[in-house]
C-alpha cells in the first residue's frame, strides 16, 4: 500500500538470485554484496515486487561464460580457493587475482558468485528478446572492468558484454550507457571492433588528490573514441565523458540529457544496456561526485522514456544503505510509482537506515552533505566538453 501510484504500462521484471548475498570480498574490502540484501528488503517493504514480474535465475554455466571470456581463464576461476591460492602464484599474476592493492581477492565461493550475478544478467537479457519484459532489472550485475582473461576493479565475469553478445543476436544496434563513477572500460574493450555496440561511459577522469595518482582505470578520456584505423568498423563508436569531482545534480542531469539525447538520436539503437552503479551518489566510500539519488534516478527515467528494450543493471556502489535507497527508487521509476519519503518501519535492518549519520530514515536524505567533494567543474568546462561530445559523434554519420 505504500506508494504505487500510476502504472505506465511498462512490463518489468526483477531477475534475482538472493543466493549471491551469502559472498564476501573480506571484511575491509569496499565491495559489499550485502547491500543487495538491503536494496531487496526496500524493495519489498514498499510493494514494488507486486509490480514486476520476479524471478529466480540459476546460475550461469561455464560454457555460457565461454561465449566472451577465455576457457582456461574460466577453468582458473572455478578451480582457485582460498586454500589453494598459495600453490598458483603464476596464475593468480596472469589473472590479475591478488596483488598489491587486492582488488580482486580470492573468496570462498567465488565461482558460484559469478556464475549466480552472470546468469542473472543472461536471463534479464533473455526476457527482453522474449518480449515477456520491456525492462528488465538485475541489480547483482554491472561488472564491467573484467576482460576477456583479467579479472580487475572487483570484476571477474563481465556480465554485462555477455548480455549484449546475447542481445546482439536478436537487435542490430545495442547502445551500452554507464553512470558508474568509473569508466566502463571492459565493455568498451569488448566491443571496440564492432559497429553493433556504441558504448557511452560518464566518469571521474584524471588526476586524483585522494589516491595520489590516476583515478581508476585511468582510461576514458574524451578523446579515446575506439580504434583509430578508419577500415576498423567499431571507429567512433565509443563515447567517453570525463569528468572532474564535485559534479552536482543540475550539471550531471542537463550533460547526460543533452549527450544522452544526442547519441540515441544519432545511433538509433534496438535495445539499452544502462549500468547505473550508484558510486557516483553524493557521500560515496570511492565516489567523487556530489549527486543525490533523484538526480541519479533522473538518468534511469530518461532511458526508460526512449522507450526501447531496456537492460538495467548494478555495479558499483560503496555506501550500502545509500545504494539501496537509489536502487530501490529507480526499481520504482521502472515501474512508474513514486514512494513515500518516510521510510516503511517494518524492513528488517530499518536501523542501517535510521539516525542522522544514516539518512534518518527516509528515502531521500540530502547526500552532498558531509564529506562533501568540493565541485571542480565549471559551467564553462562542460560546455567544452558538450561540444567535443557533439563532434566526435559526427563519425557516425555517412
Ligand atoms: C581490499 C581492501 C581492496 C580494501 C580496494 C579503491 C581494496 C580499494 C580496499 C580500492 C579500497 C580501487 C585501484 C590501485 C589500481 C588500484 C564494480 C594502482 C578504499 C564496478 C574498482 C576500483 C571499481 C578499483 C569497480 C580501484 C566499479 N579503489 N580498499 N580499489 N592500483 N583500484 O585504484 O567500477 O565500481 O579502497
Ligand atoms: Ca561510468
Ligand atoms: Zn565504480
Amino acid at each position: 500500500e505504500y506508494g504505487i501510484e500510476k502504472p505506465r504500462g511498462y512490463n518489468v521484471s526483477f531477475h534475482y538470485n538472493p543466493h549471491v548475498e551469502y559472498h564476501h570480498f573480506g571484511s575491509s574490502h569496499p565491495m559489499k554484496p550485502w547491500r543487495l540484501t538491503l536494496t531487496k528488503q526496500l524493495v519489498i517493504a514498499y510493494g514494488l515486487e507486486y509490480a514486476m514480474d520476479l524471478y529466480e535465475p540459476r546460475p550461469a554455466s561455464k560454457d555460457e561464460l565461454a561465449i566472451f571470456h577465455d576457457r582456461e581463464y574460466l577453468s582458473f576461476l572455478e578451480a582457485i580457493t582460498p586454500q589453494n591460492m598459495k600453490h598458483h602464484d603464476e596464475g593468480m599474476k596472469a589473472y590479475g587475482f591478488g596483488g598489491e592493492s587486492n582488488d580482486c581477492p580470492v573468496f570462498e565461493g567465488l565461482w558460484n558468485y559469478v556464475s549466480l550475478y552472470s546468469g542473472a544478467s543472461m536471463h534479464a537479457a533473455q526476457n527482453l528478446l522474449n518480449n515477456q519484459s520491456d525492462i528488465a532489472i538485475n541489480w547483482s550485475g554491472g561488472l564491467h572492468h573484467a576482460k576477456k582473461k583479467e579479472a580487475s576493479g572487483f570484476c571477474y565475469i563481465n556480465d554485462i558484454v555477455l548480455a549484449i553478445q546475447h542481445l546482439l543476436t536478436q537487435h542490430q544496434r545495442v547502445l551500452y550507457i554507464d553512470i558508474d563513477v568509473h569508466h566502463g572500460d571492459g565493455v568498451e574493450q569488448a566491443f571496440e571492433s564492432s559497429d553493433r555496440v556504441f558504448t557511452l561511459s560518464y566518469h571521474k577522469h584524471g588526476f586524483d588528490r585522494h589516491y595520489g595518482y590516476q583515478f581508476f582505470p585511468g582510461t576514458g578520456d574524451i578523446h579515446e573514441m575506439g580504434p583509430t584505423d578508419p577500415t576498423n568498423p567499431g571507429k567512433g563508436h565509443a563515447l567517453n565523458i570525463p569528468i572532474d569531482d564535485g559534479i552536482d545534480d543540475d550539471q550531471y542531469k542537463w550533460l547526460f540529457k543533452t549527450i544522452t539525447d544526442a547519441v540515441v538520436e544519432k545511433y538509433r539503437p534496438t535495445a539499452i544496456v544502462l549500468q547505473s552503479g550508484a558510486d557516483s551518489l553524493g557521500g560515496d566510500r570511492l565516489g567523487r561526485f556530489n549527486l543525490n539519488i533523484k538526480a541519479h534516478g533522473f538518468c534511469v527515467e530518461t532511458v526508460k522514456n526512449y522507450g526501447r528494450p531496456m537492460l538495467l543493471i548494478g555495479g558499483g556502489g560503496y555506501t550500502p544503505r545509500n545504494v539501496a535507497r537509489t536502487w530501490c527508487h529507480e526499481t520504482a521509476v521502472c515501474v512508474g510509482a513514486s514512494l513515500h519519503n518516510d521510510l516503511p518501519t517494518h524492513i528488517p535492518y530499518i536501523q542501517a537506515f535510521q539516525g542522522e549519520e544514516n539518512g534518518g530514515g527516509i528515502l531521500y536524505p540530502e547526500l552532498h552533505n558531509r564529506s562533501r567533494h568540493d565541485n571542480l567543474n565549471t559551467a564553462k568546462a562542460l560546455q567544452t566538453l558538450v561540444q567535443r561530445a557533439m563532434e566526435n559523434l559526427r563519425y557516425l554519420e555517412g
